[in-house]
């Protein structure tokens, strides 16, 4: 037993010590496999917003975030956990409707941001265990799913609008003080609830955390939460807003910040599918995430299924979503929903689940979900524009194919002839189903479209040379190119990796194959030029010169006009000399001291506006009001000082401002404070 014990300790000790971000390739696909099979997952999101149901005095369009948009104090919120006793609640019959409806997980909101939770935690008393309900919802859930064979995913809140250590607090909570307040105290109580999620409850498959963006958060610790919580379930996959490195609602992690297991488009579909980054697309049924009664708009059964296809054939999952009454029932509308999603994913879930990404550029009918087959490919056309001539036209495949079936009645084989570079599959003449029909196309070998070549420089601006590199991921073929802006033919030079250029050039590429072109061109401008002139500084203080204002303004104002209420000198640029959250602007201005002659990319990642100068040219435009999203811009300059000048402001909610820098041998990074100076 003794044995046991410290054998036990031992590996708890070691895991507790172990970087999971370190993991390789290797082991995140094994992890990552049964979620990218997948695909499809329910969303749910509930507590005791749901029992104002989106009402508060005249106002009808809350959610979930009703403590907040209306401004209910603490002690008045604090009522709803006498009100919540969801008696209609019924484990089984909710992971039951995710099932028929396709759906492989659930993530349910163990604490949202008012800081509720819905599980039985010895950490705090504002829990349903302390309702008139007194049930721990999420065991009966896990228990459920584990009976079910559906994955138990938690989402859990970073932002907490409850517990006093938490910062920071509501800008309205004028009232409420921060004498105290520990945020460590809090992370530490933060990692004691998850610890009771990830032990009390079994296998836990996802932790989807959110509420990343406020300022007290940072890489660091979320690193550590990361690792904490791979310690506690080592297989536990975990989104990127466990970080704080998210732009935006599009979801994914900017270059070079810690992104967690997959990106969050939240409400949007990338436009592209991205190769070897995962990702999953969160979305509401309506327009709430939590129940809101009055909320009718309702997506369609139709617009669900076509997501899930356009999702599925950019190589990303759906995480639609569900927001339950204070019942404990999920609304009619939800129902009815679900019930239609799962009579299409009976017929067709095999065109979903476990492909990948389409390898076609975008199809005016539809999409395409693919599946290796042995050494041979299987294509899952989904037919949403069926063809009135019943003749589907697949463009650019050069495989030959091997059969074509209606998914749903694979006994009716179809007839597929060729023209030129496409597959023409005679398809009946009512389509099999008015939403999506599929139809399966076995093609043989990998999939060969004649997809052109990638030209793959994010610099197109150079001062003496530039290696432009180009590529193709298709088998035995040759990439020809020409420089003057022609069609590459077979005499045109071979591209070895890149193509080096001294002078402008509009590059053209092709891929051949056994001297015959198999593709179209990719074409791509290249221009020469010249860099600023550096100021010759005698002397230069090492940092940056701020100036502080406060107003309300919707982009950056000329705060040349205005009065600072503050100025002095930083290390580094930062926001911290304010003394508001909510309208205050900053002007920070020095130099930059560039390593080397070379065209720079500079970034801001701001919430809301700003705007970044470099002598009088504004390299960096990204003004206006928005969420935290980033903006770049290029400029030549020669090694050594040059004036920057950085505009910023924050109207109300949300901020943030981090400025990037890429170029002269600096992989993009935030401006290190050994290259800002001022006079
Ligand atoms: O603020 C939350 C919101 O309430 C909801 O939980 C969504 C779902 O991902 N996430 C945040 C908004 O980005």
């Amino acid at each position: 037993m003794k044995k046991f014990l410290a054998v036990l300790l031992i590996s708890i000790i070691s895991l507790q010590a172990q970087d999971f971000t370190k993991e390789t390739k290797e082991q995140k696909d094994a992890r990552m496999s049964w979620w990218r099979d997948a695909r499809f997952g329910l969303f749910i999101h509930w507590g005791l917003y749901a029992v104002p149901a989106g009402e508060w005095k005249e106002k009808t369009s809350h959610g979930e975030w009703i403590r907040t948009t209306a401004q209910i104090p603490l002690e008045e919120y604090d009522k709803f956990v006498g009100q919540f006793n969801p008696v209609k609640f019924n484990a089984a019959e909710w992971v039951k409707m995710a099932k028929d409806a396709g759906m492989k997980y659930i993530v349910i909101t163990s604490k949202h941001h008012d800081g509720f939770q819905l599980f039985d935690s010895q950490q705090s008393d504002f829990n349903i265990m302390h309702t008139p309900f007194k049930r721990d919802v999420l065991k009966e859930l896990a228990d459920a799913c584990r009976k079910e064979g559906l994955k138990m995913c938690w989402y859990h809140s970073i932002m907490d609008w409850h517990h006093p250590d938490y910062l920071p607090r509501r800008e309205w909570e004028k009232t409420r003080s921060t004498e105290g307040a520990d945020f460590k105290r809090y992370f530490a109580y933060m990692k004691a609830q998850l610890k009771e999620l990830l032990t009390n409850y079994g296998d836990i498959s996802v932790l989807w955390f959110d509420g990343e963006w406020e300022n007290t958060w940072n890489t660091d610790y979320g690193k550590e939460l990361y690792n904490y919580v791979r310690s506690l379930q080592p297989n536990i996959i975990i989104n990127n807003r466990v970080g704080a490195g998210r732009s935006g609602m599009e979801g994914f992690t900017k270059d070079g910040e810690f992104s967690g297991d997959f990106g969050t488009p939240e409400q949007t579909i990338p436009s592209t599918g991205l190769p070897g980054v995962d990702w999953e697309t969160c979305m509401t049924m309506n327009d709430h995430w939590g129940y809101n009664k009055n909320d009718k708009n309702w997506k369609s059964v139709k617009e669900i299924l076509q997501m899930l296809a356009d999702i599925a054939s950019k190589g990303g999952n759906y995480l639609l979503n569900v927001g339950p009454t204070a019942e404990g029932v999920f609304p009619p509308e939800s129902v009815e929903r679900l019930r239609e999603i799962g009579k299409w994913m009976k017929l067709n879930g095999e065109s979903i689940y476990g492909t990948t990404a389409s390898p076609f550029p975008k199809l005016e009918w539809g999409r395409v979900t693919k599946k290796s087959n042995g050494n041979d490919t299987r294509l899952y056309l989904h037919v949403f524009n069926y063809p009135a001539d019943g003749k589907l036209i697949l463009p650019g495949i050069l495989n030959d194919a091997e059969q074509s079936y209606l998914l749903a009645e694979p006994q009716k084989k179809l007839d597929v002839s060729r023209k030129e570079d496409a597959l023409i599959i005679s398809v009946p003449a009512a389509a099999p189903d008015s939403i999506n029909s599929v139809i399966v196309l076995d093609v043989k070998g990998k999939e060969d479209i004649n997809n052109p070549p990638e030209i793959e420089n994010n610099v197109d601006q150079f001062l003496n040379k530039i290696d432009v590199k180009i590529k193709s991921s298709r088998e035995n073929v040759q990439i020809h190119y020409t420089l003057d802006g022609s069609i590459p033919d077979i005499n045109s030079p071979v591209v070895n990796g890149y193509v080096q250029l001294t002078d402008c050039a509009l590059v053209s590429a092709r891929c051949f194959r056994n001297g015959v072109p198999v593709s179209g061109t990719s074409q791509a401008t290249f221009t020469k030029v010249f860099p600023e002139a550096a100021e010759k500084i005698e002397t230069a203080t090492p940092g940056i010169k701020y100036f502080y204002y406060e107003g309300d303004w919707d982009k950056v104002p000329e705060f040349a006009d205005l009065k600072s209420k503050k100025e002095g000198t930083l290390s580094k640029i930062e926001l911290s000399p304010r003394t508001e959250n909510e309208h205050f602007g900053f002007e920070f201005t020095g130099y930059v001291k560039v390593p080397a002659d070379d065209v720079y990319t500079f970034f801001t990642d701001s919430d809301d506006g700003s705007k970044l100068f470099i002598g009088n040219k504004l390299v960096v435009d990204n003004d206006g009001l928005h969420g935290l999203s980033q903006k770049s811009g290029l400029i030549p300059l020669t090694a050594g000082f040059h004036p920057v000048k950085i505009s910023y402001f924050n109207k109300t909610g949300g901020m943030g401002l981090k400025i990037y820098i890429e170029g002269g041998g600096i992989k993009k990074e935030i401006i290190p404070d050994g290259l800002l100076f001022y006079k």
